[in-house]
């Protein structure tokens, strides 16, 4: 190989921060076995069933990162860095209000946008941004330390912006220069032996453990990366068999016999690594840090807007009924209930109703069964079987798991001042900050969906009206 395009790179560069992290954090090996293992032992039992959401191959080698920034400028970096893997900014997530702890950051998520470069390697990096403009969590003479903190850090060398921006120009690298840009990007994301400055740091940890993790060191790291793995009940079942602690759920949708919406997670507790400090003695000595943790994720259907209102009216309903009745049984239990009765139990009801997006596939028996008129409904093409439909996976992240995830390896809830008000972020503000349009994921959903039914219009000769599920 002599040039390597954006996914081959992607690819590597994937590989190369898991072998990283792996090293840095040997438990995130036993999770990548186990989750090995699980993926293994569904397919033996699903067949080809088991690929509906992704082949094995894909969801073998699939990870996403987490990452922690501190400024506009350093998210501006980043976004060089990733375009060079093919990776750009899908969505807002606004974590500040998403749990009861003070989690000070607006986030993105770094992926593949085409559901062929999905498939070739679909890496993607959960990315956020420290709010330290924001006076809920930093008084005003924090703020400008923190600014001032944060400016004279250099987290990723010219050396490697510029390498990034030409494979971004070219689509890709001779192989000499894609070797050094991913030495210098996978080196830009391992933990620093550099010692930490003991008293700076612990004022940023009073405020947030996760404002302390971004703005009290001179580097950036790897967060978690995070494996995934077809069923999520049988791994969380087989890591606590291991001894692992695991938080005390699974986050997002309730285990149940529907099909798997968006996304469901779970995680071990952060592990105390060792880190050397500076303490104002000027003496250095070891100390630890709890941070780092690991996660696994099951992927399920994207649900279009109109599923995605009635996700967050069933979360909701959930949340109602266990305020109304606490201790009487566990969220999972609860929703599980709501599920069954709120979520259509089969993929052809999400697909009529219009709640999830589907690609869709001839059927050429059903076809002849069926002779068409020359205008027909998605709905009737799909009862009639001839148009058969084929899930798209959520290739996207859920912000209040996101929540769930940052607070449950939190052990302080921190400090946040609800009497100020909030600075304003929305997609709008994180594309200006990013310095690129941050893409709705629907868009691109709607996108894949729309251009299956166009070839579908085509194919069958017909003109496709609109109904509950195009729209
Ligand atoms: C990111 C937490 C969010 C996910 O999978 O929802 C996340 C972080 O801890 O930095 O990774
Ligand atoms: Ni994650």
């Amino acid at each position: 190989m002599t040039f390597l395009e954006p996914w081959q790179l992607r690819a590597e560069f994937a590989r190369r921060l898991s072998e990283l992290y792996g090293n840095e954090v040997p438990a995130y090996n036993t999770l990548v076995d186990v989750s090995a293992d699980v993926n293994r032992d569904f397919l033996q039992k699903h067949g080809a069933d088991a690929e509906r959401l992704g082949s094995i191959s894909r969801v073998t080698a699939e990870r996403h990162g987490a990452i922690r920034l501190g400024s506009p400028r350093e998210m501006r970096q980043v976004t060089r860095i990733f375009a060079a893997f093919g990776m750009y900014p899908v969505g807002f997530y606004d974590l500040r209000d998403a749990s009861s702890s003070a989690v000070p950051v607006v986030s993105t998520a770094f992926r593949p946008l085409d559901s062929e470069e999905l498939a070739r390697n679909p890496f993607r990096v959960f990315t956020s941004m420290l709010a330290a403009q924001d006076p809920r969590f930093f008084t005003d003479e924090l703020q400008r330390r923190l600014a001032e903190f944060l400016d004279a850090r250099e987290l990723f060398r010219q050396q490697l912006l510029e390498l990034a921006d030409s494979a971004t120009a070219q689509a890709g690298l001779p192989t000499a220069e894609a070797e050094l840009l991913l030495d210098l990007a996978t080196q830009a994301f391992s933990l620093s032996t550099e010692p930490v400055d003991y008293e700076w740091y612990q004022t940023l940890e009073a405020v947030s453990a996760v404002a302390a993790d971004i703005g009290g060191v001179t580097s950036t790291h790897i967060n978690h990366l995070t494996p995934r793995v077809l069923d999520i009940d049988d791994l969380y079942q087989r890591m606590q068999a291991l001894g692992i602690e695991m938080i005390s759920e699974i986050q997002g949708p309730p285990a149940w016999e529907g099909p798997d919406v968006l996304l469901r997670q779970t995680s071990f507790r952060a592990l105390a690594e060792t880190r050397s400090f500076r303490h104002p003695d000027g003496i250095v000595r070891e100390g630890h840090l709890r941070v780092r943790f690991g996660e696994v994720e099951a992927r399920g259907l994207a649900l279009t807007p109109a599923g995605r209102d009635l996700y967050d009216r069933l979360v909701a309903e959930v949340d109602e009924l266990l305020a109304a009745a606490p201790g009487a049984a566990t969220r999972v239990e609860v929703a599980r209930e709501v599920w069954r009765r709120g979520l259509p139990a089969t993929e052809l009801e999400l697909a009529l109703q219009g709640l999830a997006f589907f690609t869709f596939q001839l059927d050429g028996a059903a076809l002849l069964a069926h002779p068409l008129t020359s205008t027909v409904t998605m709905g009737e093409l799909i009862e009639s079987g001839i148009a058969v439909p084929l899930p798209i996976v959520y290739e996207d992240f859920l912000p209040r798991s996101a929540a769930g995830i940052f607070q449950s390896n939190l052990t302080d809830q921190g400090t946040k001042d609800e009497a100020q008000t909030g600075t304003d972020f929305d997609i709008e503000r994180m594309s200006e900050i990013v310095g690129t349009t941050v893409l709705d994921p629907n868009t691109l959903y709607e996108r894949q969906q729309q251009a299956s039914i166009d070839r579908l219009a085509a194919e069958l000769h017909v003109v496709i009206h609109a109904d509950t599920v195009t729209r």
